[in-house]
C-alpha cells in the first residue's frame, strides 16, 4: 500500500470490441469488483455500491473522494452532442458520415476535463467503448480512410489497457441476433473487426470473448489489479495515436 494517498490516480481501463461481444458486462462486473475488493468491511453500505455502478448521467457531475471504480460508457447519449448521435443510431435522423464521425469524436474530448479529474481523484475509470470504435466504425464504412477517422482523436487520454473483447460477428448474431440500431448487421460488423484488429497497439489485451462470463472476468481482474498497482506511480499521458 502506498502511503501517500495524495499522488496515487486511479487507472484508465477501456473496453473495445463488437456490438454483443459482452463489453458491457464485463466492464459492469470488473467496477462491481474492484468496489467490492475495497470495501472497508464496517461500511457495509450496499446502496452505495449500486449507485457507483450507475453510468454517470452527466458531465458536470463531480467526482467522489472515496470512489475505487467508477463506469463511463461512449458514446455518453446524454449531451447535446449525444443526443445528436442516439438520433443517428436510431435513425431517427441521418448524418453525413463525416459529420458523424466527428460528433462521436467530440463527445469523447467534451467529456476529458472530467475524466482526468476522476482518475486524479484516484478513482479508476472502467470505460465501455472509446476512440478504437471511433475509428472502427467509421472506417468500416466505403468512403472513410483510416488515418483520417482517426486523426479527431489524436491526443486523448491514452488508455493504461484495452481489453479487446474479441468475437467473430457469426458468432455474435447467434447471441440472441443485433437490435435495430445502426450499424447492427453482419456484413458490417465483420468490416469493422478486421479495422479493429488493425489498430492493436501495446496498450492491447485480446480476450477470446467465446468463454464463459466468469473465465473472462477473471482474466480481466487479474490483468486489471497489475495495471491498477502499476499505474499508481506514473502520470497518466494525453498522447493517444501521437
Ligand atoms: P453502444 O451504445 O455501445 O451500443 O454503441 C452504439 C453504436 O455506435 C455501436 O454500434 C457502436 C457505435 N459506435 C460507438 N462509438 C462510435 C464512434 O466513435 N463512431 C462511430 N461511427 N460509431 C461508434
Ligand atoms: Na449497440
Ligand atoms: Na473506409
Amino acid at each position: 500500500q502506498p502511503t501517500d494517498t495524495s499522488t496515487r490516480r486511479g487507472a484508465f481501463i477501456v473496453f473495445e470490441g463488437c456490438d454483443r461481444a459482452g463489453k458491457s458486462t464485463q466492464a459492469a462486473k470488473l467496477v462491481e469488483y474492484l468496489q467490492n475488493r475495497h470495501k472497508q468491511p464496517l461500511k457495509n453500505d450496499e446502496t452505495s455500491i449500486a449507485s457507483n455502478l450507475k453510468v454517470s448521467e452527466t458531465m458536470t457531475n463531480n467526482s467522489n473522494d472515496s470512489e475505487v471504480a467508477r463506469l463511463w460508457k461512449f458514446p455518453d447519449r446524454t449531451t447535446l452532442i449525444g443526443k445528436m448521435i442516439d438520433a443517428y443510431l436510431k435513425k431517427t435522423k441521418d448524418l453525413d458520415d463525416h459529420v458523424v464521425h466527428l460528433l462521436f469524436s467530440a463527445n469523447r474530448w467534451e467529456c476529458m476535463n472530467v475524466i482526468k479529474n476522476i482518475l486524479m481523484s484516484g478513482t479508476t475509470l472502467v470505460v465501455d467503448r472509446y476512440a478504437y470504435s471511433g475509428a472502427a466504425f467509421s472506417a468500416a464504412k466505403k468512403d472513410l480512410d483510416i488515418n483520417w477517422c482517426k486523426s479527431p482523436d489524436i491526443g486523448l487520454l491514452t488508455p493504461d489497457i484495452v481489453f479487446f473483447m474479441d468475437l467473430e460477428p457469426e458468432e455474435a448474431v447467434k447471441r440472441g441476433g443485433y437490435g435495430k440500431e445502426r450499424y447492427e448487421n453482419l456484413e458490417f460488423q465483420k468490416k469493422v473487426r478486421k479495422v479493429f484488429l488493425d489498430l492493436k497497439d501495446s496498450s492491447w489485451k485480446i480476450l477470446d470473448a467465446r468463454q464463459t462470463i466468469p473465465e473472462l472476468h477473471q482474466q480481466i481482474i487479474e490483468t486489471a489489479e497489475e495495471v491498477i498497482k502499476k499505474c499508481e506511480s506514473i502520470p497518466f499521458s494525453e498522447n493517444l495515436w501521437k
